[in-house]
């Protein structure tokens, strides 16, 4: 149904001269495309890195003390305090762990498996992901990447398949992350 009805607007924007005129619609598009590359940074003293995919598998290797750590999921980014980042190749952790574990802001890999992100997770971004960073949605999930752990600060790149996803789909008046309209801010 939605399907058909972005059909309708998109002929309608191609009658009318073959571009929208919306600056809701280009603001949109051009938060998607941020969305695409997540970033995490932060301070803390160590050395190590950390490689992750999907949220589900990852590994690591070395240790850092953190004082501070900020990752972006696509529009939403959410910030963490004090951990201890620890990889011995087979098992990696950011922070105690606890079940449930809290998938936004810590990870616990056992045999590669995170164990923290474990768990229901909604589709699409909502009220409780961008205003209470209560678990990443789906289309966040997946991505893959690493973060450096350095004497001082700690950073990470992340390819988001899911947000490319939301681009492309974006470009079609559809909104598979829920997140048009919502500004691109750290929280
Ligand atoms: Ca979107």
């Amino acid at each position: 149904m939605r399907l058909a009805a972005a059909a309708v607007l998109l002929a309608a924007a191609l009658a009318s001269g073959g571009c929208t005129t919306s600056p809701s619609w280009g603001m949109d598009r051009l938060r998607d495309l941020t969305d695409i590359v997540d970033v995490r940074y932060g301070t803390g003293v160590g050395l190590g890195v950390q490689a992750d995919a999907l949220l589900l598998l990852g590994t690591g290797v070395g240790w850092s003390d953190v004082t501070y750590s900020r990752v972006w999921y696509g529009r939403h980014s959410v910030d963490t305090g004090h951990r201890t980042f620890l990889g011995l190749l087979l098992y990696s952790s950011f922070g105690d762990y606890e079940y449930p574990g809290d998938a936004a802001r810590t990870w616990c890999n056992v045999l590669l498996l995170n164990i923290a992100s474990i768990g229901p997770a909604r589709a699409s971004g909502d009220e409780d992901w961008f205003q209470h960073d209560n678990g990443p949605p789906i289309m966040d999930r997946l991505r893959v990447g690493a973060t450096l752990f350095l004497p001082g600060v700690h950073g990470g790149l992340y390819l988001n398949v899911g947000e490319a996803i939301d681009f492309v789909l974006g470009i079609f008046f559809l909104d598979p992350s829920g997140d048009d309209g919502v500004p691109k801010l750290p929280t």
